[in-house]
């Protein structure tokens, strides 16, 4: 009985083994993180020893943003960089980025938004005259015209049409058609000859001009160089012509185009509590962000979209080469967008190591986008090609921050981008 409940001199061996190895596993590690610790302390000491005895004042003076447009970065030390962007409508005249110099002076020129011309371009077809805007133009139609390029026919369609037909033959015109698409003319006899009209929307035609004939706005403007009258379909109907849109859209006020309903904004969905409601061109889609399940490392959800990971426990090195934090964002898209564009920039809000790496995870995206780096703590997600929709693309940006080649540490950034299946 006792023999059966003491363990034996094999058992309690492989015991005291096994608490050795993890000892010295531990031990190790330890060790590991204090040979770290001294390194960054050389490194911050040769750093110190090497720093020059600098002037009182060692940044390059402020930079003030320009006028109409905005400054990025607030740093003025020697080596770092601020960058300008104008508001909409507005095109930017001198450096897009200055750094400051060891000199404190600025690289580059001043940096000046200057209201666009867009009249340059003459944007009014068809005859229309171009008032330059702030952030825009309006164009004025010559007549029979209209849309904000003065692109497309004035959507009524009147034409009147008069013909002049032998006296006599008037009394020949039938009294009634059955469609809707004829009408029967108007004629009025003057001086011996029958002058006939039609109404607006109607052309007159027959063998003896007798009928007047609903004119196919969709058919006459199919491929115009006015360009199409409807975005999406177009429907011919008796003396006119309407537009539609696929579901998800609404016409828009103008008759000719279609928006997307925002299904989130406006309640029109049925996502639950625990899912994130994403408009999406033509419809919307519920997804729920889940953090990672992971044997070595633990997560926790910080944000509707974004899980950290929980500290590690003692020095696990799996848990430690584990992401810092999985973020979640979801674009919406029209199908076949114009390339090469930014999509989606990545920045590390503070870094310990001296350098970030950028990279692109995930199988089919490889073949529509591409990561690079646009600054020192920025990577760009970059469309290289349009992407056909209708289709969703999950891809993954990793961001992995080193220190002389050693991975300090990785987050992830997961994408899904869902494209329409129109390119509206
Ligand atoms: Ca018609
Ligand atoms: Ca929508």
């Amino acid at each position: 009985m006792l023999a059966q409940d003491c363990p034996g001199k094999r058992d309690l061996q492989n015991s005291i083994q096994q608490a050795h190895k993890l000892l010295s596993s531990q031990e190790s590690s330890y060790l590991q993180s204090l040979r770290a610790l001294r390194k960054k302390l050389h490194l911050l000491q040769d750093s110190v020893a090497r720093r020059p005895a600098k002037p009182k004042n060692y940044t390059c003076p402020d930079l003030e943003p320009p006028v109409n447009g905005r400054k990025l970065g607030k740093t003025l030390f020697a080596g770092h960089e601020v960058h300008f962007i104008c508001d909409a409508g507005f095109e930017l005249l001198g450096s897009e980025t200055r750094q400051c110099k060891d000199s404190l002076s600025w690289s580059g020129h001043p940096a000046v938004c200057k209201d666009i011309d867009e009249c340059l371009s003459s944007p009014c077809a068809n005859g229309g005259s171009c008032t330059d805007e702030v952030k825009g133009f309006s164009c004025v139609c010559a007549q029979g015209w209209a849309g904000p390029s003065c692109d497309s026919p004035t959507p009524t369609f009147f034409v009147n049409v008069m013909n002049t037909s032998p006296a006599g033959e008037a009394s020949s015109l039938p009294q009634s058609h059955s469609s809707a698409f004829l009408r029967q003319p108007r004629c009025r006899q003057t001086q011996g000859t029958t002058h006939c009209t039609c109404e607006p929307g109607f052309s007159i035609s027959g063998r003896d001009h007798s009928v007047c004939t609903d004119i196919d706005e969709c058919e006459l403007f199919h491929t115009g160089q006015a360009g199409r009258l409807c975005l999406h379909t177009c429907v011919n109907t008796a003396g006119g012509y309407r537009c539609s849109c696929p579901a998800g859209y609404d016409l828009t006020r103008d008759g000719r185009n279609c928006k997307d309903i925002d299904e989130c904004g406006s309640g029109q969905n049925n996502c639950t509590r625990e899912q994130l409601c994403i408009n999406t061109y033509g419809g919307f889609q519920c997804v729920k962000v889940e953090c990672p399940q992971m044997r070595n490392a633990s997560y926790a959800k910080t944000s509707p979209t974004r899980c950290e990971r929980n500290p590690c426990p003692g020095s696990s090195r799996t848990c430690s080469q584990a992401p810092g934090s999985v973020s979640h964002h979801h674009l919406s898209v029209v199908s076949g967008l114009s390339a090469p564009r930014v999509v989606f920039r990545v920045s590390a809000v503070r870094m310990i190591g001296d350098s970030l790496r950028f990279a692109l995870l995930g199988g089919r995206a490889h073949r529509f986008f591409t990561v690079r780096r646009s600054d020192r703590q920025t990577g760009e997600l970059l469309l290289t090609r349009p992407v056909p929709g209708p289709a969703t693309l999950d891809l993954q940006v990793e961001m992995s921050e080193l220190e002389r080649g050693e991975l300090l540490g990785r987050y992830i950034t997961k994408i899904t981008i869902f494209v329409s299946p129109y390119e509206f």
